[in-house]
């Protein structure tokens, strides 16, 4: 099936920024959209965003990417068969030429891959996950992820008011995926309590986590085990913690400043304080618990815990098959963070998620703190077999729009073989 059209708008993202979308309309008529989400805290090697400059909205418009989405991406993909996924990205790469796309931009060409992956599921009449799943490794059939679920933000989602970035639960006790959205509302719920409890409850942070009025960020930690009693359930058994530290926001050359405790550690200093967290608190899972530039860290950290906890390469895989590669030959984490507009385009998505896979890696698809209505990462999660899903937390509609979709494919006649569980971590205790 032929693509017929092209049209590239700017929408509006979940902080009120400019964003890119793309819709594409086949020969027949069906039609998808693509939308580029935006992240806060990057990594240094995923794709560009390419945002004009100058005084309009802060530098952030997107003018520029969808002049090239109209004058150079359209010409070339126009009359293109929609459901050669692979062949178009790789076109859409080459015609950008450059290694981290910043000349037609990550925002244009991801949005542009993921209309045609959308608009080719529209011709074939399938939803996205199921057109998704007919490519699954043999042998391997679809089921719904297990969430990652944020309770308190922090970092550079809400104005770096405590260091670590996310608080988040996992439902390790949850047998399907509604089960964990029940469990996750009324541990969101109880830490809203404590906060106001104690005076502390200032709104929400990007992601919709509480507002981290916390003194020290092992508060955070004391607070989210609390909430999590409160709501009934037994910590490290039905519900269990995981963390995004994203030290990358906050250490450099083996420096690691934190701000909220006024102290600056080197790299064992950090590993030794996220190991004893790790004995202390009922941790399944902790992301960037060194920054990127600290590979040797990361290398130490996976060795020492990674036997019984998650460790999640974000902005040091930057879902990059290659680095995922290099990552696997010196033993640096034990599970890689999968968004799609890191990579800039489907295919290199999917990429390093089988690479993950093939080395033995857990896999999460992620969404990005700048998002939209926009679901589509449910659908790859689920359709690729991921096993895990993270989208923020228990608040604000984007988030929310997400969660629900996964119940609704959950509970959908022709609904995916199963749910992930705990099964999904890597690390497991
Ligand atoms: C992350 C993401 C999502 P951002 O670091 O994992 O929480 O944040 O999109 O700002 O990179
Ligand atoms: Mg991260």
């Amino acid at each position: 099936m032929k693509i017929k059209s092209i049209a590239a708008r700017r929408i509006w993202d979940s902080r009120g920024r400019p964003t890119v979308e793309v819709e594409i309309t086949n020969e027949d008529g069906t039609s998808g959209i693509g939308i580029a989400p935006a992240g806060a805290s990057r990594g240094t090697r995923e794709a560009v965003e390419l945002r004009d400059g100058g005084e309009r909205f802060k530098g952030l418009d997107v003018q520029a990417a969808l002049r090239g989405i109209d004058g150079e991406i359209a010409p070339l993909l126009i009359g293109h068969d929609v459901t050669d996924q692979a062949g178009i990205d790789t076109a859409l790469a080459v015609l950008d030429g450059t290694q981290l796309k910043s000349r037609l931009g990550g925002n244009a060409l991801i949005a542009t891959s993921l209309a045609v992956l959308h608009a080719a599921a529209a011709h074939a009449r399938l939803p996205l996950w199921r057109y998704l799943a007919q490519d699954l490794p043999q042998g391997q059939s679809p089921k719904l992820p297990l969430p990652q679920i944020q309770i308190f933000g922090g970092g550079a989602h809400a104005g770096r008011r405590v260091d670590v970035q996310d608080f988040m639960v996992i439902a390790t006790g949850a047998t399907s995926f509604a089960e964990a959205m029940e469990m996750t509302a009324e541990v969101y719920r109880a830490a809203g309590e404590l906060m106001a409890a104690r005076g502390a409850l200032a709104g929400i942070a990007d992601e919709g986590g509480w507002w981290p009025s916390f003194t020290r960020n092992e508060d955070a930690l004391d607070t989210l085990v609390a909430a999590i009693e409160r709501a009934g359930y037994t910590p490290g058994h039905e519900v269990s913690i995981a963390l995004d530290i994203a030290s990358s926001e906050f250490g450099k050359d083996g420096r690691y400043r934190l701000a909220l405790e006024n102290q600056e550690l080197d790299s064992e200093g950090l590993f030794d304080m996220l190991v004893g967290w790790t004995e202390r608190y009922p941790i399944v899972s902790i992301e960037d618990p060194l920054a990127e530039d600290d590979e040797a860290g990361l290398v130490a950290f996976t060795r020492a815990v990674g036997h019984k906890v998650q460790v999640v390469g974000d902005d040091y895989l930057v879902t990059n098959a290659q680095r995922v590669k290099d990552a696997a030959a010196k033993g640096a984490c034990n599970c890689v963070l999968i968004k799609p507009n890191q990579a800039g385009t489907v295919t290199e998505t999917l990429l390093a998620l089988r690479t993950a896979q093939s080395l033995g890696y857990s896999t999460i698809v992620s969404a990005r703190s700048g998002e939209t209505e926009d679901v589509a990462i449910v659908h790859l999660s689920t359709g690729w077999n991921a096993g895990q899903l993270k989208v923020g937390s228990f608040a604000r509609s984007e988030r929310m729009a997400k969660w629900n979709e996964g119940i609704r494919l959950e509970t959908r006649p022709g609904a995916p073989a199963g749910f992930w569980g705990k099964a999904a971590l890597a690390g497991k205790r």
